[in-house]
């Protein structure tokens, strides 16, 4: 069997995470596959306003998340002491982007701290005093603006924690999927079931003939052209 993955959530929104008690996160969760703990920031101010942000220094407009609860959290939850072993997440629209392999290496940590920042994000410090002690991951989930880190903590979660041995329940679902190594980098090819025809609309016949090498050229052939009109870049 494999050992527990601790995941934590530190947020001004912990209540985000309530998500992760259904479903895939929840049956892991259960089979003690994985630990979880969410965190409010806040619980880490000392003012009457719990106060986690302040002006930007050089200017600017919006608010800048400010280092002290952060460093007192990060105390609290993972110690002073370097550690390797301990992977720190944090989501943010300038970090690497987010793929498949980061969800693999991910997905063999024993423990994982997610740092959900909000407003125009975290001071830049507190992304150095991570990067010296632990494996920082500065993870982006796309070209879009997101309000906060906390839908991509949710996103990344549920791609590492189904990789994680014994979560799904039929391996081979996990190695034919698209941007799994041995796919070749190609979209899927589209998924057909029963009825044979629905509102006038038929399964493709190849399907239906019982030729496992045809049905499986059809289905390259499909990734291939799916994949060079939406994806040319994987190609
Ligand atoms: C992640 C975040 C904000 C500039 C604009 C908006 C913390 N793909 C992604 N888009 N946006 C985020 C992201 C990821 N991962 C993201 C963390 C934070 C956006 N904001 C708002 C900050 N700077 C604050």
């Amino acid at each position: 069997m494999t050992a527990v993955t601790r995941l934590d959530y530190l947020s001004i929104f912990p209540d985000y995470f309530q998500v992760l008690h259904l479903s895939l996160l929840g049956k892991a969760a259960e089979h003690g596959l994985v630990e979880t703990h969410f965190w409010d920031l806040r619980r880490w101010t000392h003012d009457r306003h719990r106060t986690v942000d302040d002006t930007p220094c050089g200017g600017g407009a919006g608010m800048v998340m400010k280092p002290e609860p952060w460093g007192e959290a990060f105390d609290e939850l993972l110690g002073t002491e370097p550690d390797p072993e301990i992977h720190v997440v944090v989501p943010t629209p300038s970090g690497y982007p987010f793929r498949q392999r980061d969800a693999e290496q991910l997905s063999t940590a024993r423990r994982i701290l997610f740092c959900c920042g909000r407003y125009e994000g975290i001071d830049h410090r507190v992304l150095e005093y991570l990067r010296t002690r632990w494996t920082l991951h500065e993870l982006s989930l796309g070209d879009y603006v997101l309000n906060g880190g906390e839908v991509a903590a949710l996103a990344i979660t549920e791609a590492v924690v189904r990789l994680i041995p014994g979560v799904i329940g039929n391996p081979e679902s996990l190695t034919e999927e698209s941007y799994s190594p041995g796919q070749e980098g190609l979209l899927e090819y589209p998924n057909y079931t029963r009825p044979v025809s629905w509102r006038g609309l038929e399964v493709p016949e190849v399907l239906m003939s019982g030729h496992h090498g045809r049905i499986a050229q059809w289905r390259h052939d499909q990734s291939v052209e799916i994949t060079g009109s939406r994806r040319p870049d994987l190609l």
